[in-house]
């Protein structure tokens, strides 16, 4: 069976003008992880529209397609196409699974929620000549998953190849995160066996690792188990967590730390604490925002903090008040957001219900337009706003004032070459993706997590995988 996977990109992604080092970082993990589930002799192809051209007249036997919000138009019309020539076309991830009637417009089968249950049954049901229109996963869990079929992604396309994730959901619930529409109807966090995460890293080649796990330290158990089979790799690592995991998991992030984490995803995403309640991120209220960050930097590790603006307590001093912090703590970097309503989450329907949504033009779903009607700031006003945190916080004045909270020399030097690095060389990550050399500034990006060798890991080595652990029962979270 000839099978084509497509992962299709967002316009700005693919501009002939200037492409962005974000839409060139991670491969399509998702998209890979199915693939697993194909027989040896089908003829599979992953294609990712954010690093290439996809070439769209041929006529496989099954047309794959992920969409996300904001790739949601371009991937409908590519399912149109195949369509029209009489290809079958699957359809799945965030927002076929927000909103499967759309989807079902563009495609024969739609895919609900994470694939791994539904994936398998479908191609059985593709062979056999009655695959059905629709398919909702219910059973989740990584126990025996296939391994990713990683051979078919061309590695030298990303600054991250290995992307990674060992578990999947959270256990929080945020009101506007993707993750409770998405895992509805079954478990929202589970886990992989240790052993199969610790076996799947061990086949990654080189140092530098990134989990894009939505909450890498969410099950103390199995983050514990995984740190400790890490430790002694010689990994360089960087993952997400929440304030409360480094707060409230002394030892784990020590654990973390000795196995080779050096910079954390944290979601502070506001300084003004009624929006937490209102946003139901619970696991921020009344937690010392200042000493998560202490915490931290104290075991060499940089913060990427994350920021939300537009909640319903954000006045037009949000955007000042949230950069002028993030530099006073020397947060070495920040991704600042406008609040997003996606379909089927809780403040989408909080937002549908006052009426305050703007439109449905998912293409500008992207976090950075105003699709509602803030509570307390005109649309043009946040918007502005949200550029204006962009360049304040990645001024080189600021980067310096941020660099100088550090009180070490080779951190103060690591914090502007990662900030200014990501920041202040977009025409040079513009050109090596152009050139296909992207890939090698990997090294850079390793000896900067490293501190220049002051937060340096233990020397590599490959850990041998004990084909019982204990610890296999903590799968399912
Ligand atoms: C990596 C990543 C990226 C990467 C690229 C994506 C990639 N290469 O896959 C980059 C950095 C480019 C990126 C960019 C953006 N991203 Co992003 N990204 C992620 C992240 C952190 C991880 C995705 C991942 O690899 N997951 C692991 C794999 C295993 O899971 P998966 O991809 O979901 O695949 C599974 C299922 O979805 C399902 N599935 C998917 N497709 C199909 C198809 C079929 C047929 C079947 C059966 C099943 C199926 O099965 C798979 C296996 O379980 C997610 C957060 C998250 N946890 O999902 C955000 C996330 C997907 N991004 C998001 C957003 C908003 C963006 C941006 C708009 C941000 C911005 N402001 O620029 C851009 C635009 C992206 C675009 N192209 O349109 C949102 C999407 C919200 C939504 N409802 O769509 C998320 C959920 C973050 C969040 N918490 O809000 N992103
Ligand atoms: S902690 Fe993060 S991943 Fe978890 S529900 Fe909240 S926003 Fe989503």
């Amino acid at each position: 069976m000839r099978v084509k996977m497509i992962l299709p990109a967002l316009t700005e992604a693919t501009s002939p003008f200037f492409r962005p080092i974000k839409y060139s970082l991670f491969p399509p993990l998702g998209l890979a992880t199915l693939a697993g589930f194909l027989d040896e002799d089908d003829d599979v192809a992953i294609w990712d529209e954010h690093v290439e051209k996809v070439p769209f007249d041929d006529e496989p036997d099954l047309v794959v397609i992920q969409a996300y919000i904001t790739s949601a138009r371009r991937s409908y019309a590519i399912a149109d196409r195949y369509r029209a020539r009489g290809v079958y076309v699957a359809i799945g991830g965030l927002h076929p699974t927000s909103l499967p009637d759309e989807a079902q417009l563009h495609a024969d089968t739609v895919f609900l929620g994470p694939g791994e249950d539904t994936w398998p049954r479908f191609l059985q049901d593709f062979r056999a000549g009655h695959p059905a229109r629709r398919y909702t996963s219910q059973h989740r869990t990584l126990l025996g998953v296939p391994p990713i079929r990683r051979d078919l992604i061309r590695r030298h396309k990303y600054l991250v190849p290995n992307s990674i994730v060992v578990s999947r959901g959270c256990p929080h619930v945020c009101d506007f995160c993707y993750k409770v529409a998405f895992f509805k109807g079954g478990k929202e966090y589970y886990v992989q066996p240790v052993d199969s995460a610790l076996a799947e890293i061990n086949r990654l080649p080189g140092r530098h690792l990134y989990f894009l796990d939505d909450h890498l330290f969410g099950s103390p158990p199995f983050a514990t188990a995984l740190f400790d089979g890490m430790r002694g790799m010689g990994r360089l690592w960087q993952a997400a967590g929440t304030v409360k995991a480094v707060l409230e998991q002394p030892k784990l992030l020590e654990k973390a730390v000795e196995a080779g984490l050096r910079s954390l995803f944290v979601g502070f995403e506001t300084v003004n604490s009624a929006n937490l309640s209102e946003q139901r991120k619970f696991q921020n209220i009344g937690r010392d925002y200042g000493a998560a960050i202490r915490r931290l930097h104290d075991l060499g590790v940089m913060v990427n903090g994350s920021f939300v603006f537009g909640m319903d307590h954000d006045a037009p001093d949000v955007f000042d008040r949230t950069v002028a912090w993030a530099i006073e703590q020397g947060i070495e970097t920040a991704t600042f957001h406008i609040l997003t309503p996606y379909p089927d989450t809780a403040l989408y329907q909080r937002m549908d219900a006052e009426n305050r949504i703007l439109h449905r033009d998912w293409d500008l779903f992207d976090t950075r337009h105003v699709v509602f009607r803030p509570a307390q700031l005109q649309p043009g006003e946040l918007e502005a706003g949200y550029w204006r945190a962009y360049r304040e916080f990645y001024r080189w004045g600021s980067i310096w004032r941020g660099a100088a909270t550090k009180p070490v020399a080779r951190d103060r030097l690591r914090h502007i070459a990662y900030a200014g690095g990501w920041k202040k060389f977009e025409p040079f990550w513009d050109l090596a993706i152009r050139g296909g050399k992207v890939l090698h500034a990997l090294p850079f990006l390793e000896l900067i997590l490293e501190g220049f060798g002051r937060h340096a890991p233990s020397s590599p080595r490959t850990v041998s995988i004990a084909p019982a652990s204990p610890l296999t029962g903590l799968t399912d979270g």
